[in-house]
């Protein structure tokens, strides 16, 4: 498709999404029993990197729409995804996340403009010349295509080496061009998209070392000669070797104090049980304590798609089941999830059913009901998800409390909760159509 009519024609679906956006979030008050809803009654936003080839996978999906309100692309957005040869752009695998993303009225994160990595060959050929001209044009060709759909990029990400130096990571950006490249993106990338917050993102960065004071040192230098940068990504990867540090929040303070946002970008840690738990606490606890950091993303929905699958770091086990992590971030998120909530770690292994019949229909709006059976076990409690299509809107909702995330509705019981096994109980909900007589979808029950 022609370069303009696409830029156009994702601007035209943004606004559209916005609006449906914004009609369920008047809803969300009413409970926090989601990462993203819970973290935005903190005014944070709670996201997940995603993958392009995983959302086919239905649980993968239901996951991802359920509890999360914000979406990394994990590789799709890299230069050698977008630009693989000189000046020929390829979006199909990014495009798939952003539209799906704001079909359910998430954010999108983009990850990321300018990196040592994952980088084609025919960038390092470059004289210097040359390397500054074809940064200068990803950059714009990459943010242009996403104008105005992107609430922050990592402009460069990991430019600073490990250890005790301070000093830049060779790159051919940095060999070539010297430490001013990281000056120059963040200036292009301010001219192609205004309204993107512009981070710069790196790991090891996390507690007060030798690293991050060179990255906070350059912060300190942009802010003061008004070179653009709105936010510093830190990435958050841990585990045994590289534990979360007694400093994190200490450390994401100074840098909020130079006046710039600060965003958990890439979190995962390494382990299991209560202690991985306990350190998913801290790290929330951090995030929360900081008036500027604006939200926590983390790296996969599950461990089994995880870069370290091994460690397994992530929420959600490799059957998409909430692991102990996973209470202890909702619960210090100020949500529920405690032993014996749906999905909580008393859970048992009571099931149940859900069926959507559509009980009215006039000219603007219909009524949906939802039966939930449980199965051969009696149940103490049941989640039910319903997926409303774009710009529909739920004015009434009966026998059940419901929380919205983007257009994702999760009903749990008011008084019917307690169901004998094979036996059934109703929701209902009245539904405004908006020009869309489309059914929604009813995703997985769960019972607990
Ligand atoms: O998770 C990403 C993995 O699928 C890729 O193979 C890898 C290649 O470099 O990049 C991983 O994501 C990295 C991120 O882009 C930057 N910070 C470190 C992440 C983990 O390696």
């Amino acid at each position: 498709m022609n370069m303009m009519l696409r830029r156009l024609s994702r601007a035209a679906t943004a606004g559209l999404v916005a609006a449906a956006a914004l009609t369920a979030a008047a809803h969300s008050a009413e409970a926090a029993d989601t990462l993203g809803s819970a973290a935005a009654g903190q005014g944070r936003y709670f996201g997940t990197a995603v993958a392009a080839g995983h959302l086919g996978e239905a649980d993968y999906t239901a996951t991802l729409d359920r509890e999360f309100g914000s979406v990394t692309p994990e590789n799709e957005m890299k230069w050698d995804a977008t630009e693989p040869s000189r000046g020929t752009f390829t979006f199909t695998s990014a495009d798939r996340i952003v539209d799906h993303a704001q079909s359910r009225g998430m954010d999108v994160r983009g990850h990321t403009l300018v990196w040592h990595s994952q980088l084609p060959s025919w960038v390092g050929t470059l004289g210097a010349s040359d390397l500054r001209t074809a940064m200068k044009d990803h950059i714009s060709g990459l943010m242009g295509h996403y104008k105005g759909e992107i609430h922050s990029w990592d402009v460069v990400n990991e430019a600073f080496q490990d250890g005790g130096s301070g000093a830049r990571r060779s790159s051919p950006f940095q060999d070539k061009l010297g430490d001013g490249f990281i000056e120059e993106a963040f200036r292009a990338a301010r001219a192609a998209d205004p309204a993107a917050k512009l981070c710069y993102n790196d790991y090891n960065t996390d507690g007060v070392n030798a690293k991050s004071t060179a990255v906070y040192n350059m912060v300190k230098d942009f802010t003061s000669r008004g070179v653009p940068i709105d936010c510093v990504g830190f990435q958050s990867h841990f585990n045994s070797n590289s534990p979360v540090p007694s400093d994190y929040r200490q450390n994401l303070q100074r840098f909020a104090d130079l006046g710039v946002d600060v965003q958990i970008t890439e979190l995962d840690i390494e382990g299991s049980g209560s202690a991985q738990a306990a350190d998913y606490t801290k790290v929330v606890q951090a995030c929360l304590a900081v008036e500027r950091c604006t939200g926590m993303t983390v790296w996969g929905v599950t461990d089994k798609y995880s870069w370290r699958s091994g460690g397994t770091p992530l929420l959600f086990d490799g059957n998409y089941a909430e692991k102990p992590a996973y209470d202890a971030v909702l619960s210090a998120l100020g949500g529920p999830g405690g032993p014996g909530e749906p999905g909580g770690p008393g859970e048992g292994t009571a099931t149940c059913t859900a069926t959507y019949t559509r009980t009215a229909d006039w000219d603007g709006g219909y009524n949906g009901e939802v039966t939930v059976t449980a199965g051969s076990e009696p149940i103490g409690s049941w989640t039910a998800t319903v997926t409303l299509p774009a710009r529909q809107s739920v004015s009434a909702l009966w026998n059940g409390t419901a929380a919205f995330n983007g257009n994702v509705m999760t009903v749990r019981p008011s008084w019917n909760g307690a169901l004998a096994a094979g036996t059934s109980t109703t929701f209902g909900f009245t539904v405004t159509k908006n020009g869309s007589d489309a059914a929604p979808a009813v995703g997985a029950c769960t019972a607990s």
